[in-house]
């Protein structure tokens, strides 16, 4: 697909424009191009630029909010296609994923349940703004290998550490794996607040999960954060 597809899906987001975004999706799957290019080349590129604007004063919260808006339009039109993947093989490990508490950003945990969804993951998605305890509850409810945690403000970031707290209190951190990410997370800080892996990107988060189903099968290994 030419690049000028891409920078139209990233300008469909930096004007917050859902139909151009959704018909973008729709064009390149008819063109038979993979979901995950679509959204790395293009719209997670156009949330990007936003960010950088709202950051330098160029663009407000409703602006923010419109792109947002465009971003899920896409996703909804691409999500079908890649979730195809994730049919017909056994599962891959259960994951519990939320975003924490105080925190309404939405769209890259759900591209990371997306991906391990496509991946053979189950996933029982939490939603926004979840408290530690109820990551613990849905833990314990679903039985589950992972815990995901996603954060986008510094502000929020340590209710990341409040998760792994309410897991230790409900007993449950020694069966339960948690990895942690979002734009302001780093390795430095999952390994400061003890997590079990960091992930910068979806695919990455695959990829992490999948070592941490490893690691739970064969305890011995040394864990890598
Ligand atoms: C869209 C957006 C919003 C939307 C969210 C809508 C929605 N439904 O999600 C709205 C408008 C609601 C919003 C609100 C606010 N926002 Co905002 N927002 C953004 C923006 C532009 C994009 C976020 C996004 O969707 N990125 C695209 C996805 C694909 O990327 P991602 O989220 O980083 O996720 C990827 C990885 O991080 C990773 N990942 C994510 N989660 C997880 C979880 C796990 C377990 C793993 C392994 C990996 C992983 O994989 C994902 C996929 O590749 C960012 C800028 C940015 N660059 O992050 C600002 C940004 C995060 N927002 C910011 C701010 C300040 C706010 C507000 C406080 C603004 C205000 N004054 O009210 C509020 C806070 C509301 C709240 N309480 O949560 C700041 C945060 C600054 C800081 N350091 O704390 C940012 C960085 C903008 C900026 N440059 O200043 N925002």
């Amino acid at each position: 697909m030419s690049s000028d597809t891409y920078q139209g899906m990233r300008q469909s987001i930096v004007n917050g424009a859902p139909d151009t975004a959704s018909a973008l999706a729709q064009q390149a799957l008819t063109a038979g191009i993979a979901p995950l290019d679509a959204i790395n080349n293009g719209y997670a590129a156009g949330m990007h630029d936003v960010g950088e604007q709202f950051a330098r004063g160029e663009m407000f919260l409703p602006d923010m909010m419109a792109s947002a808006e465009a971003m899920k339009a896409a996703m909804a039109v691409l999500e079908p296609e890649l979730l195809k993947l994730g049919t017909e093989r056994p599962v891959a490990g259960v994951v519990v994923l939320g975003t924490t508490k105080g925190d309404i950003h939405e769209i890259g945990k759900t591209l990371v349940g997306m991906l391990l969804t496509a991946h053979g993951f189950r996933v029982h998605d939490l939603g926004v703004d979840v408290a530690g305890d109820r990551f613990a509850a849905k833990a314990r409810e679903y039985a589950a290998d992972i815990v995901g945690v996603s954060a986008l403000l510094t502000t929020t970031m340590r209710n990341q550490r409040g998760v792994i707290e309410s897991l230790e209190k409900a007993g449950l951190r020694s069966q339960v794996k948690v990895m942690v990410g979002g734009a302001p997370v780093t390795r430095a800080w999952a390994a400061e607040i003890g997590a079990d892996g960091y992930a910068k990107d979806a695919m990455s988060a695959v990829a992490l999960a999948r070592q941490l189903m490893q690691q739970k099968a064969q305890p011995s290994v040394k864990e890598v954060v």
